[in-house]
């Protein structure tokens, strides 16, 4: 979509810390980390949020999935736990209207959430 922020940040036309990326997804640092470790999973097609997948799109889910655990380990939060996450709409917090996952961790994390 032209005018998402995270699609120019997957074409390259905003620039990132990329954590890691293929032809599927980039997973890159986010600009306002709440945590030592903050990174963003994204896939490379434009998909609105979580609640928008078809049998199609859905692929690009499992797909961030099956990587999950090695950029935990890349980002050295493996052992120690992290925080999968993705917000939906206004009251889920959602403020950048691609699907995205943040990856959180390197401190202990509260439960529930503000
Ligand atoms: P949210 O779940 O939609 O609220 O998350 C959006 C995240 O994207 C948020 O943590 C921002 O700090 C982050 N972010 C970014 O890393 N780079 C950007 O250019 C923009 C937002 I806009």
């Amino acid at each position: 979509m032209s005018d998402c922020i995270f699609c120019k940040i997957v074409n390259g036309e905003i620039p990132s810390k990329k954590a890691y990326e293929d032809d599927k997804i980039l997973a890159f640092y986010d600009l306002n980390p709440v945590a030592p470790v903050h990174i963003l999973i994204v896939p490379k097609i434009h998909i609105n949020s979580i609640v928008d997948l078809d049998s199609k799109s859905i692929e690009y889910v499992t797909y961030i999935m099956t990587k999950i655990k090695d950029l935990a380990k890349e980002l050295g939060v493996d052992e120690s736990g992290f925080r999968l996450v993705t917000n939906v709409g206004d009251d889920g917090g959602q403020t950048v209207e691609h699907l995205h996952f943040h990856l959180v961790g390197g401190r202990p994390l509260e439960w529930p959430p503000g």
